[in-house]
């Protein structure tokens, strides 16, 4: 007889923002403040307010909502073409500038690839600039899923985005794990049903993360790792123990 778990863990589905990269506070916010001049427009988003703003998931919904906030009649259509140069100057600096993935996160899909665990995105981002960042922090790794904001209609904390990478890699929501650095990211996860390993972002640290199977500060040290994640995920995360993160996730 077998002594291999019935299901074990077939993918894990990473969000992007605040959860693979720090792309908001010195990425997205500053391309979005070049646009606003590009535009000739008077706004500024500042650090503080710009962490607020992110209860506003999507780029363009954030801008459009900021700007009818304003009294801009037109907003959606300004909106839409804020964004694009915005996301024209964000894909121009993820390919000059210093953007590095948070330490860890490179071997922790290295770990899953070599155990033959599909490695999958599911984020609220645009694709046009999520392309070109997976290519570029992570080479070597062949993404089986990446859902983004175009693939959907409804953005995070819709479970949309996890259900749609979930039916492209055709496992369960018990055969998968997802990784989350926010609140709707959590709530989107949690809705698809799928166990959620938060990761905290900077710009999130401080949040409550109801229902997740567990929360940690970083992917940093694999002892660090090792401590906060309950033993039995060491072994790999089996069947037993997405139940167990899960009766866990429970209890809170
Ligand atoms: C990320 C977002 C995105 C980014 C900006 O949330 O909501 O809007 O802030 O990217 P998550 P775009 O990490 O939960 O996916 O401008 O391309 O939307
Ligand atoms: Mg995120």
């Amino acid at each position: 007889m077998s002594t291999r778990p019935s299901h074990q863990l077939r993918a894990v589905v990473f969000d992007v923002d605040g959860t693979l990269a720090e792309t908001e506070r010195d990425g997205h916010r500053r391309a979005f403040n070049l646009a606003f001049r590009d535009h000739g427009l008077p706004y500024e988003w500042g650090v503080s307010e710009y962490g607020r703003l992110l209860a506003i998931t999507g780029g363009r919904r954030r801008l459009e909502a900021y700007l009818a906030g304003r009294g801009h009649t037109d907003a959606a259509t300004l909106a839409r073409s804020l964004h694009e140069t915005k996301t024209t100057h964000f894909i121009s600096w993820v390919h000059t500038g210093t953007l590095r993935a948070r330490p860890g996160v490179h071997e922790l899909m290295r770990d899953l690839r070599d155990r033959e665990v599909a490695v999958a995105v599911a984020t609220t981002g645009s694709r046009a600039w999520v392309t070109v960042l997976l290519k570029r922090l992570f080479q070597d790794i062949a993404f089986t899923a990446v859902v983004t904001a175009d693939d959907v209609t409804r953005l995070k904390p819709d479970p949309e985005a996890y259900r749609q990478a979930l039916a492209a890699l055709g496992a369960s929501p018990e055969e998968a794990l997802a990784v989350e650095d926010s609140p709707p990211g959590l709530d989107a996860a949690v809705r698809a049903h799928l166990p959620c390993l938060v990761v905290t972002s900077a710009y999130h640290r401080g949040a409550q993360f109801p229902g997740a199977a567990a929360v940690l500060p970083s992917y940093q040290a694999m002892d660090l790792f090792d401590a906060a994640v309950p033993a039995y995920l060491r072994g790999g995360v089996t069947a037993e123990a997405l139940r167990r993160l899960r009766a866990a996730a429970r209890s809170r």
